[in-house]
């Protein structure tokens, strides 16, 4: 019998605070927007709250640019509000998970202001310096968002190595006084009371020193192969460990970029000691060609599955995973996965059973509650991630047809995701009473919180009972994930066994009916749980879900 976690047991949910609630008219949302919908949290049935960065940053990439880990962002609020939100949410039987992002700061942050002045800085060997070669950088290595991923320093002539950013330098974990600086950050936050890290890009902390060129041509390649699961990644984590998650009650879940199946229990296998679950990320990339998300390829539903299956089988009984079908990095679930024309709601309820019936801790992103979907942008500047931003000059600058590039956008860039929560048919659609910092979807009359909440038939309540259904349903929690019949259009048939528990899930990922095999379809009055359909028919409608009890 696999070992019993409550964090095994939770559903998260993850607020991108900027975009969550605003409550000062600085069309920033802030932690007493978040505090003032804790109750609504509540009301869902999350158990788990992650927050993306709320520290100090100058915000070149929303906050994964840290230039204080002790403070508060004033965006965001102070210390005595992020308090109050612990409390809040403490007091509602809800843990809070906040982002570490540890494999680089802000060019801001102190330690960089100081290893920048000299090369004999105490500070200096907190980062990553390397003289160039004849005028260029020491190799060829891509930055994620675009450009080298070394920038030349004036003051010294040396180049320091920034994965993402000029403006995010990446720490030196070769430096033993980096590492035990992490640990001090992360006890600040533990012995505040929080409950554990999303731990943003971790399999990154570790680098290949020989910094030799890279030949691989496919970034999703280089991310894993040269940037991903360097040579002292375990014995770091293993060293955190130790020093730090050891001590408390608490979680912690990589941001598993560019870590392979095959090495999935080397980062959360129970008796390795690093981490507790990850989030993969091989449905995020489905869509990605060689050169990224800018480079979207077709793919197929039977591959989505497939994906989930594979990493079922490669953390076995030893080891957990995340499950998530968005985040702050990717478009909307409902537009990416699903539909969001005539099927959006069957298809967001149809996500929704996804991501409750398979094994490992679900993760609800903002607003796929409600079924947001992308947001239609139609200039270049009303994009604000920096991601998105360079590309686009990049492609400027080659010559690039610049009006298929934000076509692409339109269906790839991470803003989708980051356009402010929908709570109400309301200006700014109750988000702010300001000038809000991103474009607000202007579908907010029809798609919103404030109806849905008041509609019994709607995504949310359609949430709302998957979430029930889950947490009380040991089978769905650990029961291993038997899968009996999938297809390249989206038909899903598989079950979930723990001892004589046993559920049958019947999806329809796609836009057309199609007819279950066999008759051997469970009693209709097993179903405890449907999106609209009929229990009783073969025929599943278009975006269809059904969970069944069986005995
Ligand atoms: O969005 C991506 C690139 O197209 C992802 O590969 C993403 O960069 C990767 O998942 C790392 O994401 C995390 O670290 C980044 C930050 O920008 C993301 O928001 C964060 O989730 C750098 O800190
Ligand atoms: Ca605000």
């Amino acid at each position: 019998m696999m070992k019993k976690s409550w964090w095994k047991e939770g559903v998260i949910y993850q607020i991108y605070p900027r975009s969550f609630k605003d409550t000062n008219g600085d069309g920033i949302g802030d932690l007493p927007g978040i505090i003032e919908k804790m109750d609504y949290l509540a009301e869902l049935g999350i158990t788990i709250l992650w927050l993306s960065p709320v520290y100090a940053s100058p915000n070149a990439d929303n906050g994964y640019d840290i230039s204080d880990y002790y403070q508060i962002h004033p965006d965001f609020g102070t210390m005595a509000d992020f308090e109050r939100l612990l409390a809040a949410a403490h007091k509602r039987g809800i843990r809070l998970v906040m982002d570490l992002v540890v494999n680089h700061t802000s060019d801001e942050h102190p330690w960089f202001a100081a290893a920048r002045k000299s090369k004999d800085n105490p500070y200096r060997d907190y980062y990553i310096w390397r003289s160039g070669k004849h005028g260029a950088p020491p190799n060829n290595w891509p930055s994620f968002f675009g450009g080298d991923a070394w920038t030349r320093d004036p003051v010294t002539g040396e180049y320091y190595l920034h994965l993402f950013t000029p403006k995010q330098p990446d720490l030196n974990w070769e430096n033993p006084r980096v590492r035990q600086e992490v640990y001090r950050l992360m006890r600040f936050w533990l012995d505040k009371g929080v409950d554990g890290f999303r731990m943003d890009v971790i399999p990154l902390i570790s680098k290949r020193t020989d910094f030799e060129d890279t030949q691989l041509a496919d970034f999703r390649d280089i991310i894993e192969k040269v940037y991903a699961n360097g040579p002292r990644v375990h014995e770091f984590l293993q060293e955190m460990h130790r020093e730090v998650m050891a001590h408390y009650d608490m979680t912690t879940i990589a941001e598993g970029v560019g870590i392979p199946p095959e090495q999935a229990l080397d980062y959360v296998g129970a008796a390795r000691q690093e981490i507790d679950m990850l989030f993969h990320f091989g449905h995020m990339f489905i869509d990605h060609g060689p050169a990224g998300r800018m480079d979207p390829r077709p793919w197929d539903k039977s591959t989505l599955f497939n994906i989930f299956l594979t990493w079922d089988r490669a953390v076995g009984a030893s080891g957990w995973t995340c499950l998530y079908l968005g985040n702050h990095d990717f478009p909307r679930q409902v537009s990416r996965f699903g539909n969001d024309g005539p099927y959006r709601e069957a298809a967001a309820k149809c996500l929704a059973t996804l991501l409750m019936t398979l094994r490992g801790t679900p993760s609800v992103y903002q607003g796929d509650e409600i079924g947001m979907p992308n947001t239609p942008f139609s200039h270049v500047e009303e994009y604000r991630d920096i991601e998105l931003l360079n590309f686009y000059r990049e492609a400027q600058a080659a010559g690039k047809d610049l009006k298929a590039f934000l076509e692409a956008a339109q269906t790839q860039a991470r803003d989708h995701a980051r356009t402010p929560f929908l709570w109400e048919d309301a200006p700014q659609g109750g988000f702010t009473a300001g000038t809000p910092w991103i474009k607000v979807h202007p579908d907010y009359p029809r798609i919103n919180a404030a109806s849905q909440m008041s509609d019994p038939g709607s995504i949310w309540h359609f949430y709302r009972r998957v979430i029930q259904l889950r947490r009380q349903t040991p089978a769905l929690i650990y029961g291993a994930l038997v899968p009996l019949w999938v297809s390249e259009e989206g038909g899903y048939v598989y079950e979930r066994h723990l001892e004589d528990e046993k559920f049958r899930i019947y999806l329809n990922m796609g836009d057309n009916p199609w007819k279950a095999a066999g008759a051997e379809l469970p009693p209709h009055n097993a179903c405890v749980l449907t999106n609209g359909g009929d229990p009783a028919s073969l025929i599943m409608q278009p975006w269809e879900a059904r969970v069944y009890t069986l005995k």
